[in-house]
């Protein structure tokens, strides 16, 4: 981030203090301009406005929401460009930002003085990265659920920001344990916060398959019924589904829908035996081993079963990709598993929707916008390279720098190490860019990080897998690299801190960040 200085002690003062609070952004911003010795302050009097048009007035609406709590304030939503008053918060829809490096679909300006705040950018989902940062611009008491006394204090100044990267996500993984729908939208709030704008769910494995399918019921209902240590499990009905697809819509997350085949199947074939090779039925498993299950691949039933799948969940999904998993069919030899890819690709392309599948798809043909999920732990991929080569993007999750299942340290309670510990310094220190070799920058679609649940049983357990190091995945997918380095960034997540505690969000108080 470039931030421009005029030189003020901010021990001088609140409003010099608030000042050196204008770059304490997580991610990163592009351009920050402090405005020294001016402040603006929220109040009782203070109306959000928005352009007024559903998308801006809903960003308005959910703003006031998150306030009202804390402060105590009215905070009435009204259309922009009627009587405004000073003090007020504006969330303004505009073709033309006054300033072009807020430019791109997602970007956003943002300009604190003491007579406004004013939000510009040209989308709505720029509008909400917009209120992101100015939240965290707010104090941390802002984040308590119980009114608290202010002041309510901004840094004046101008930010000025863009996503570097168009894809930045999340998984979670549902299967192993099951999560209802409200623990996966207080997620879907957690990554809103850090501007993520894609929530993988990992829907389907060995230990429960987690959507409602109508044509192959017993899916969800026999195969649903499990998951890993022997618990009841659950699933979303098709409702349910559209009910998390709504709720990260309107925080600007896209859902991202995997169904993994044509391994970790156990659950589903438990529930239809035909799909077996053989058509033997397998026993129920609530294990953590990988890689023993898959779809016979030489059943044209297979075919029809994934059709109809795919076919109900592009439906049911808004966003452009279907992910297909692909990821550890270790009982199938390579010439029949790259077949069996062959015929799924086109089947997602039928429901005209990208190809999203673990980097393990990349030695099957090409098909034109799909995109291969790089999980390896090492720095070059001859296949992947290959599968670039002919025209795919590349999704990278490296697991040992993004997997939030992995333990911190030898004592984590909770993850696993078979990708490395990572601390938050070693998930923050790496470039996508430049991560795989042979694989061009401009391929680089983003970087997700994956939450697999094996270990993970509660929200506090998701929270705490993935605090402090998600936000250090979205600085990654959402900041210029020159505009990243590991002391500041230390010290912006120490900052995070109060914000968590107030919000009550579980965390790693990991020894490498100087945490208040
Ligand atoms: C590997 S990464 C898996 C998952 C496990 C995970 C545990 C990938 C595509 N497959 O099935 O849950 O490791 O870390």
């Amino acid at each position: 981030m470039r931030v421009t200085h005029t030189e003020v002690d901010p021990s001088q003062s609140p409003a010099g203090a608030a000042a050196a609070r204008l770059g304490a952004v997580i991610p990163a911003p592009v351009r920050v301009e402090p405005l020294p010795g001016v402040t603006y302050q929220l109040g009782p009097d203070t109306t959000v406005r928005a352009t007024p048009e559903p998308g801006p007035l809903a960003v308005a609406e959910q703003l006031a929401e998150l306030l009202r709590r804390p402060t105590g304030y009215a905070l009435p939503v009204a259309p922009a460009g009627v009587a405004t008053a000073d003090g007020d918060i504006s969330l303004l829809l505009t073709r033309e930002s006054t300033e072009p490096e807020s430019g791109g679909a997602e970007g956003y300006q943002l300009d604190a003085t003491a007579d406004g705040i004013v939000i510009r950018a040209r989308t709505a989902a720029g509008l909400l990265h917009g209120v992101q940062t100015l939240r965290q611009l707010l104090p941390p008491a802002v984040d308590a659920g119980d009114p608290r006394p202010g002041p309510w204090l901004v840094p004046g100044g101008r930010i000025v920001d863009h996503p570097r990267y168009a894809y930045r996500g999340a998984m979670l993984d549902v299967a192993r344990h099951f999560f209802d729908v409200p623990t996966v939208c207080r997620y879907v709030d957690q990554l809103a916060r850090y501007k993520i704008n894609h929530l993988h769910l990992h829907l389907t494995d060995d230990q429960g398959w987690r959507i409602g399918i109508d044509s192959w019921p017993l899916l969800a209902e026999v195969g649903g019924a499990s998951q890993v240590g022997g618990g009841a499990g659950g699933y979303y009905s098709a409702h349910d589904y559209r009910r998390i697809v709504a709720y990260a819509a309107s925080r600007h997350l896209t859902v991202v829908p995997e169904i993994d085949v044509p391994g970790h199947t156990n659950a589903a074939l438990v529930a239809y035996p035909e799909l077996a090779p053989g058509g033997v039925a397998p026993d129920r498993y609530a294990g953590t081993d990988v890689g023993f299950s898959a779809l016979a691949v030489d059943n044209e039933r297979t075919y029809a079963f994934l059709a109809d799948v795919f076919g109900e969940l592009a439906d049911l999904t808004p966003g452009e990709f279907l992910h297909l998993g692909g990821d550890e069919a270790f009982t199938l030899p390579p010439a029949a598993y790259a077949r069996f890819v062959e015929r799924v690709q086109p089947i997602i392309a039928a429901t005209g929707k990208r190809v999203l599948g673990w980097h393990q798809i990349a030695p099957a043909a090409h098909l034109d916008g799909r995109v291969v999920h790089y999980w390896g732990t090492t720095r070059h991929d001859a296949a992947v390279a290959d599968a670039v080569r002919r025209g795919a993007q590349v999704l990278l999750s490296p697991a040992d720098r993004s997997y939030l299942d992995m333990k911190y340290a030898a004592d984590t309670r909770l993850g696993k190490e078979w990708a490395g510990r990572i601390e938050v310094r070693r998930a923050y220190n790496w470039e996508p860019a430049n991560h795989l070799r042979d694989v061009p920058a401009d391929r680089v679609l983003g970087v997700e990080s994956p939450l697999w649940t094996e270990t993970v049983t509660t929200p506090a357990e998701i929270e705490y897998l993935t605090f402090p190091r998600l936000p250090a995945i979205a600085e990654l997918g959402w900041s210029a690299p020159g505009d990243r380095d590991w002391a500041g960034f230390r010290t912006r997540l120490a900052g995070q801190a109060p914000r968590w505690r107030a919000a009550g969000i579980t965390f790693h108080a990991s020894p490498q960040v100087p945490w208040p």
